[in-house]
């Protein structure tokens, strides 16, 4: 059971507005998350985990933790606020990366993470085709600031859940049509930034953070498999083949019109996605969907509830349950490490190009003890069998660069609150007590620590 690369990167993952806080410090402007409601019984995004002002001893824990790879994100708002570059972002990133990388841990950076400028939101957000020369503009900055330091780029997380999980997300609750349409500019605006990091001098990779989760059919019946492809190619592929072949997914296609949810979409837009293509696939996955062939066409149509929540088309697929998995406590999120194996292997069938997972966690509520002790054998069980099966999919041939879970250290949860916590390192806040923000190791910290140094499970015990 040790499968694993020399050069494999063992990593953890974060994101700006999640972890960060300081979400008015030095120029930052507001995101969308900043001047939305927080959900009830949970916190705002203001403090987050303090990061912003503690990352120096945040990066010296991932370091003792042995992380070979940190995936975060970078606040837009703090690089471009209102599209002007700020320099106090610019350095707040750099000595980040410079951090990292003396400690020996490779910076991962995502550019966009559920965090609109506000004042591109109040323009139309991404229905704005403006949007994407905004973002073009900005992604630029970032690789002529960073790009000498990074190896790997990723451009939109889960841009499929912004998708069809706006509503708790990023507050979106436009229809088919406009999400489509915001969709669509996504997807040129992802194309376009590959194209100006490829002409650019870099020598590192591109490629998007979608959450692709395996769909399988509730029955033997011909009709549900169906449906499983159906859903695999709207939830799925639609996002992926856009990213790496440059074209909508036919299956997908078929249903947008069933939606009346087809994009404008203009021969230069056609043009620069085909042309400008990803280099490798980076993937969230925390569990896996099942559906059926809907009895009728007729019903009504609704975006998931969250996320990891599975939701239905009329005349195409039906939600179900699998009755072969447990769920989670936080959501009831089916927990499938196999799922994680097929995921990969149907990935890397489709589109024959390295792969990182960049999240795959379990949240859940911690208890710190008197003695200053975190006992989250359950996280561990989770990830041990995640990597279990990534070790098997690498044995099947799929070639893995890194795994990096979710989440480097306790951090908000999008729609949650912090006591939803997935860390290796316990933050010392409640959801509106914000204690001493101490940090502390969870058991999965020493259990993680080893299992990197011994690039696997092999001989850790377990
Ligand atoms: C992913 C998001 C993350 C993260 C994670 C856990 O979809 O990319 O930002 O939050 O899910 O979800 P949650 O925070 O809802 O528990």
């Amino acid at each position: 059971m040790n499968k694993f690369p020399e050069n494999f990167l063992w990593g953890a993952s974060t994101s700006a507005y999640q972890v960060e806080g300081g979400w008015n410090m030095d120029g930052k402007e507001a995101s969308v998350q900043d001047i939305r409601p927080p959900f009830p019984n949970t916190t705002d995004f203001k403090v987050a985990s303090d990061h912003y002002n503690q990352f120096k001893e945040d990066v010296r824990l991932f370091k003792e933790l042995g992380l070979k790879a940190y995936r975060f994100s970078i606040a837009w708002t703090r690089i471009m606020p209102h599209g002007k570059l700020n320099k106090q972002g610019i350095d707040f990133y750099n000595e980040l990366i410079n951090e990292l990388i003396e400690n020996d841990i490779e910076p991962i950076p995502t550019v966009f993470h559920f965090d609109l400028p506000a004042s591109l939101h109040e323009n139309g957000g991404w229905e704005n085709r403006k949007t994407i020369d905004a973002f073009v503009q900005y992604c630029q900055v970032l690789f002529d600031h960073f790009g000498d330091r990074i190896k790997y780029w990723q451009t939109i997380n889960e841009q499929n859940m912004l998708v069809f999980a706006g509503k708790v997300l990023d507050g979106d609750k436009s229809s088919w049509k406009s999400v489509f349409q915001k969709n669509h500019h996504m997807l040129v605006a992802q194309a376009k930034v590959m194209k100006i990091y490829h002409s650019g001098n870099f020598s590192g990779k591109i490629g998007p953070a979608p959450n692709i989760a395996c769909v399988y059919p509730k029955s033997e019946n011909p009709e549900d498999m169906l449906a499983a492809e159906y859903m695999s190619a709207l939830r799925n592929w639609l996002f992926l083949d856009a990213a790496v072949y440059g074209v909508y997914n036919h299956m997908a296609m078929r249903i947008l019109k069933s939606l009346d949810a087809v994009p404008i979409i203009t021969d230069e837009d056609r043009q620069v996605m085909k042309e400008n293509t990803a280099d490798f696939i980076a993937f969230n996955y925390y569990n896996s969907m099942t559906v059926s062939a809907p009895e009728t066409s007729e019903g009504k149509t609704d975006r998931g509830k969250n996320q990891q929540s599975a939701f239905s088309i009329p005349g195409f697929f039906k939600m179900e349950n699998n009755q072969h998995l447990q769920n989670t406590v936080f959501s009831k999120w089916a927990i499938d490490p196999v799922g994680l194996r097929v995921t990969a292997n149907q990935i890397y069938n489709r589109y024959n190009l390295p792969v990182m997972i960049t999240e795959n966690g379990l949240g859940q509520e911690d208890i710190l003890t008197v003695e200053g002790k975190i006992h989250d054998d359950y996280r561990i069980n989770y990830l041990k069998a995640h990597i279990e099966q990534m070790s098997l999919a690498i044995e099947d041939g799929v070639e893995f660069l890194g795994y990096c879970p979710w989440s480097a250290i306790d951090l908000i949860s999008t729609h949650e609150g912090f006591r939803k916590r997935y860390g290796f390192v316990y933050v010392n806040r409640d959801d509106f007590d914000l204690k001493d923000l101490k940090r502390y190791k969870k058991d999965s910290f020493f259990w993680y620590k080893n299992v990197i140094q011994k690039n696997g499970l092999q001989n850790v015990g377990e």
